[in-house]
Formats: C-alpha cells, structure tokens, sequence
C-alpha cells in the first residue's frame, strides 16, 4: 500500500462513494424514530447540529464507524480502558456549561456553550485522530477554527502559550477520584499552534453535539498532533507567557513531550510510531509526518529539533 498523501479538498467536492452511503444511512437513522433509543441508557441523547457547512480543511477518507468513534475512546476521567467512557460518561452533566477564556488577554471573557455554537459558522471537517498508542481514526468533527475565539479575547503581547483546563469535578467524573493522572486534565500549545487554522473548536462529530465521551460539550481536536493533545470538556483556557507543564508530562516526561507531533521517525520510547492500526482495518498503515498535514503545519517547527521537542 503506497502512503496517502491527502488533498485538502471540500468534500462536497469529492466525497467518496462509501462516504456518501454511510452518511446517508445515517441521515435514515437518525431521521427514523429514535436514534437515542437504540443507544445505552443514559450515556447519550443524540442532538442534531443545524446549519453546518462543509469546510475546505478535510481529508476525503472512509470515516470511521460511528459507533466506534464513540464507543472506543480514552478519557481517563471516565476510567483507562477504551470501552469504560461510553459505558459511564452519563454522570456528566454537560448543560448549563461554561469555559472560562482568561490570562494574557485585553478582553478576558465567560462564554456558555450557547454563545459558542453562534461563535462562528459551524464546519464539518473531516479529520484524521491519531493515538499515540498507535490506533487511528477518521472522523466528521463539527466546529470552528479556535483562532475564531481566539481573537475575541485579543491576547496581549505576554501571551505564547495556551493552556486548556478540563473539568474538575470527581463525583461527575469518577476517574478522577484514582491519580492516575493529575487532575485535572491539562494540555498546551503554543500560540502559533493555537492560532493556526487546523485547530479546531469541537462541539460536535456525525452531525450531533459531542457524545460525552468524545469530549462534551467542548474540545478541541489537533489534527497533526498525538490524540492527547486534544483535550476533552474543557472549562478554562488561558493565555500564558511560560510553557504550561501538561498532565501528560508530569505523568512521564520522556514519554510524553510537550509537541507531541505526529512523526514516524520518532519512536515513542517503548514502542514504534511508524505504523498505526486504523480503527476497524487489519493491515497496519505507514503513519504519515505530522498525521499527513506536514504541507500546512511543518513551516510552524522549522529549524527545531523534533527528536528534542517530541
Ligand atoms: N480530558 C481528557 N481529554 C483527553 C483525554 C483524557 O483522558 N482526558 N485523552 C486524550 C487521548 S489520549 C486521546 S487519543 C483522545 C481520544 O479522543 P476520542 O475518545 O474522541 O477518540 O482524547 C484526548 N483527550
Ligand atoms: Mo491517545
């Protein structure tokens, strides 16, 4: 199999055949009695998105089941094993909800998830997810680019990095009552990372709001960085002048960097990150430098070190 260099091009451009199909299927499904009823209780009340548009930044590959996208996931909030999230992420409770946008900026603001879906026109994109545990993924995200509210809040000079904060609340999230991690869940980017177009604002996946074990009702998604780097149900994000030390760093320092880029020449120190087993596939694909979007993102690490900065 030769490695896959993808387009971007707008899918209603070139949706492949399968693409259309199971989307339609969908769009049968979902229009059909109740799609929350042939769902486990209690963990998922499918809400349909209104008006979204297609958007350019998209890779037209088979999308990845729905029903795995949404039953195999990590969110340790909810447990470390990959089926307990959907299993029990029915304890939390996504509305009301608000994210908290502070730190270095002119305009520092409270935004409900209300204000958040009138933001800025909602997109589809579909992007891949790559695990550093080597599994990937290809999913309808819905969105829009973080830099929309980004510039809202008008960061100062101060402001190089971004740090998002998940939610901290134990008897919502029980995972969180173990220290497996350091709670609560932390992330970072730099702000050329945080600015650059690809970085998506996530409400939604499938045509609905976040199931809550992909992240609900707010993440973001960074397509050409390891899966960790998008962090789930985040109430706080803050502008800072000094790297923010994330929850995966303290956890294991050599293992887990503070880029975290995808590169198939750096190996995660206990295993390869050449391959990676797509979700539903049998045969391992041939990973792709930064997830396959090196012709947007490489320009932002030139002349680093990505053996050092990994
Ligand atoms: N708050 C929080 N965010 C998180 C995680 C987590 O454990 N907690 N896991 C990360 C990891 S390791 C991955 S691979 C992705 C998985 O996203 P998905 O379940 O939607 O596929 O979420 C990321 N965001
Ligand atoms: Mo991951």
């Amino acid at each position: 199999m030769k490695p896959y260099k993808p387009p971007f091009i707008p899918s209603s451009e070139i949706t492949p055949r399968d693409l259309f199909e199971s989307r339609r299927k969908f769009m049968q499904l979902a229009g059909g009695a109740s799609l929350a009823a042939l769902l486990p209780h209690g963990v998922w009340a499918a809400e349909k998105l209104m008006d979204v548009k297609k958007s350019i930044y998209t890779v037209p590959e088979e999308l990845t089941p729905q029903k795995d996208v949404t039953s195999y996931n990590n969110f340790y909030e909810f447990g470390t094993s990959k089926d307990q999230p959907a299993m029990s992420a029915g304890s939390l409770k996504t509305r009301p909800w608000t994210i908290t946008v502070e730190g270095e900026v002119k305009k520092p603001k409270v935004f409900t998830i209300e204000e958040l879906l009138k933001l800025s026109p909602l997109e589809e994109r579909i992007y891949r997810l790559r695990c550093v545990e080597a599994w990937s993924m290809v999913v309808p995200w819905i969105g829009f680019s973080l830099s929309e509210l980004i510039k809202q809040v008008e960061p100062t000079g101060n402001a190089k990095f971004v740090e998002f904060v998940t939610l901290h609340d134990p008897e919502q999230m029980p995972g969180q009552k173990t220290a497996v991690l350091e709670w609560p869940y932390r992330e970072g980017l730099r702000m050329d990372e945080a600015m650059h177009p690809l970085t998506l604002l996530t409400l939604g996946l499938y045509g609905e709001v976040l199931p809550n074990q992909n992240g609900a009702p707010v993440r973001v998604v960074m397509p050409w960085k390891y899966g960790f780097k998008s962090a789930k149900s985040i109430v706080s994000i803050r502008f800072v002048e000094k790297q923010p030390t994330t929850s995966w760093m303290k956890a294991g320092p050599n293992e887990y960097g503070f880029y975290a880029n995808v590169n198939p020449e750096v190996d995660h120190p206990r295993w390869t990150q050449a391959k990676e087993r797509r979700i539903g596939e049998f045969l391992k694909r041939k990973t792709l430098m930064f997830n396959g979007y090196a012709d947007e993102v490489a320009p932002l690490y030139s002349g680093m070190d990505l053996t050092k900065s990994f």
